[in-house]
C-alpha cells in the first residue's frame, strides 16, 4: 500500500505591492526585536505536522530549498533579505526563469519520493511549483495516463502577453492610458499549465480545472476591443483542444460529469487554496488582492465538501498518485487573532480526509 510523503515548497514570488509591504514589515519587526517567535516560516512547517498526525498514511519528507528572500516569512540573518525584497527583484526572478528553476528542484524530490514507492503530497505557496511534481509523475506514468484535476479560482494557462493586454485594458477603464513594458513568456504562477501542456508533460484531454472565476463571459466574443476578443478566443481554443473548464457557478455540479471524461487512470489533484478565497479557504495569498482583482468569493464550505465527495468517488476508479495544496498564506494560516487559519485548516482536513480515506481502502498496491 502506497502512502503519501509530504513535500514542502516555500517559493513565494508574488508580485503584489500590498503583500510585499507586509513581508517587509515582518522583516522590520525582526530587526527591531519585536518578534519573539518567527516560526512556522512556511505553510509546510505549519500544516504538515497537523496532517501527518491525523493520517497514518502521511509522512513528513521535508522542504525544497529556496533562497531566504523568496520564502513567505524570510528570517533576518546573514543575507541582505530586506534590500533584496523589491518588486524589481521579484520581476527579475520570474522573467529570468526562477520559477522554472525551482520546479526542477521540486521534480527531483518528487522523483525521489516515487522511487521510494510512495506518492508526493505537495504543500506550498507559488502554484507553479506543482509543475515539478507533475513532471515527475508524467515521467513515471506517461502523460496519456495522468489525469489532472485542478481546483482554482484561475485558469493558470494564461500567456504573459495576454495578461499584459488585459491589465492595460483594465487600467484604461480606470482612466489611465499606459503601455506596460513587454515581458518574456516566463513559466510562472499564472502560466505554468500552458507550459506543461506545450511541453507535453500533461495532455489537454487529461486536464480539468474547476471553481474558475476568470473564464471570460460569452459577451466578450463579439467585443469591439480586440484585447477582450483575444482573451475570449484564447480560452475557447483551450477548451476546443480538450481542456475541461468548470466555472465557479457550475462547481460542483458540472464537476461530477466532467471527471468522467478524463482518460488517464492515474489521478493528480491540485487544490489552489484561492479557489476558496473569502469563503471556505480564507488563508490564501489571493486575499491580498482584495479591492482590486478579487470581488467575488470562492467556493463555499458546502461546495468544497461536495467537490471532495465527487473526487473521493473518482478515487475508487482511478489511482490517486499525487496531491497538493498551494497558494497558502502562512501569515493568515498561523494568526491566532483571526479565524481565517482555523477555517482553512478545518476545510482542508475535510477535503483531504475524504480522499485519503478512500485512497487507503482496498486499492491494489
Ligand atoms: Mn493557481
Amino acid at each position: 500500500m502506497h502512502g503519501f510523503l509530504l513535500l514542502g515548497s516555500p517559493l513565494d514570488a508574488l508580485e503584489c505591492p500590498p503583500y510585499l509591504k507586509m513581508k517587509k514589515e515582518f522583516l522590520l519587526k525582526q530587526a527591531f526585536n519585536m518578534l519573539t517567535k518567527p516560526a512556522p516560516q512556511t505553510p509546510y512547517q505549519y500544516l504538515a505536522p497537523i496532517l501527518a498526525e491525523r493520517h497514518s498514511s502521511l509522512k513528513l519528507y521535508g522542504e525544497v530549498d529556496v533562497e531566504e528572500w523568496l520564502k513567505p516569512k524570510p528570517v533576518l540573518g546573514g543575507q541582505p533579505v530586506l534590500s533584496q525584497l523589491t518588486m524589481d527583484s521579484l520581476r527579475n526572478f520570474i522573467d529570468s526563469g526562477g520559477c522554472k528553476a525551482h520546479v526542477e528542484e521540486v521534480k527531483k524530490k518528487a522523483l525521489d519520493i516515487l522511487n521510494s514507492k510512495e506518492h508526493p503530497f505537495l504543500i506550498g505557496v507559488d502554484h507553479s511549483a506543482t509543475g515539478g511534481v507533475l513532471e515527475a509523475l508524467s515521467e513515471h506514468y506517461g502523460p496519456e495516463d495522468l489525469a489532472v484535476i485542478v481546483l482554482d479560482y484561475h485558469c493558470d494557462f494564461r500567456p504573459v502577453s495576454l495578461m499584459k493586454k488585459l491589465i492595460e485594458y483594465s487600467l484604461e477603464k480606470r482612466g489611465s492610458h499606459v503601455e506596460l513594458p513587454p515581458r518574456p513568456e516566463s513559466y510562472n504562477v499564472g502560466s505554468f499549465l500552458l507550459h506543461l501542456l506545450e511541453d507535453g508533460v500533461i495532455t489537454h484531454e487529461n486536464l480539468l480545472i474547476a471553481g474558475v472565476r476568470d473564464y471570460p463571459p460569452k459577451s466578450l466574443k463579439d467585443s469591439r476591443d480586440p484585447r477582450l476578443k483575444e482573451y475570449f478566443q484564447f480560452f475557447e481554443e483551450m477548451t476546443r483542444l480538450g481542456v475541461k473548464v468548470i466555472k465557479h457557478a457550475e462547481t460542483p455540479t458540472g464537476l461530477k460529469e466532467a471527471v468522467r471524461e478524463l482518460p488517464g487512470s492515474k489521478l493528480y489533484i491540485s487544490l489552489d487554496s484561492d479557489v476558496g478565497v473569502l469563503a471556505s479557504l480564507p488563508a490564501t495569498r489571493l486575499a491580498y488582492f482584495l479591492g482590486s482583482e478579487v470581488k467575488a468569493p470562492g467556493l463555499s464550505e458546502e461546495a468544497l465538501h461536495q467537490c471532495s465527495s465527487v473526487l473521493a468517488s473518482l478515487v475508487k476508479e482511478k489511482e490517486l498518485v499525487g496531491m497538493d495544496v498551494m497558494e497558502l498564506d502562512i501569515y493568515l494560516l498561523s494568526d491566532p487573532s483571526s479565524s481565517a487559519g482555523a477555517t482553512t485548516v478545518k476545510n482542508l482536513m475535510m477535503f483531504f480526509n475524504n480522499l485519503l480515506t478512500i485512497s487507503s481502502q482496498g486499492k491494489p498496491s
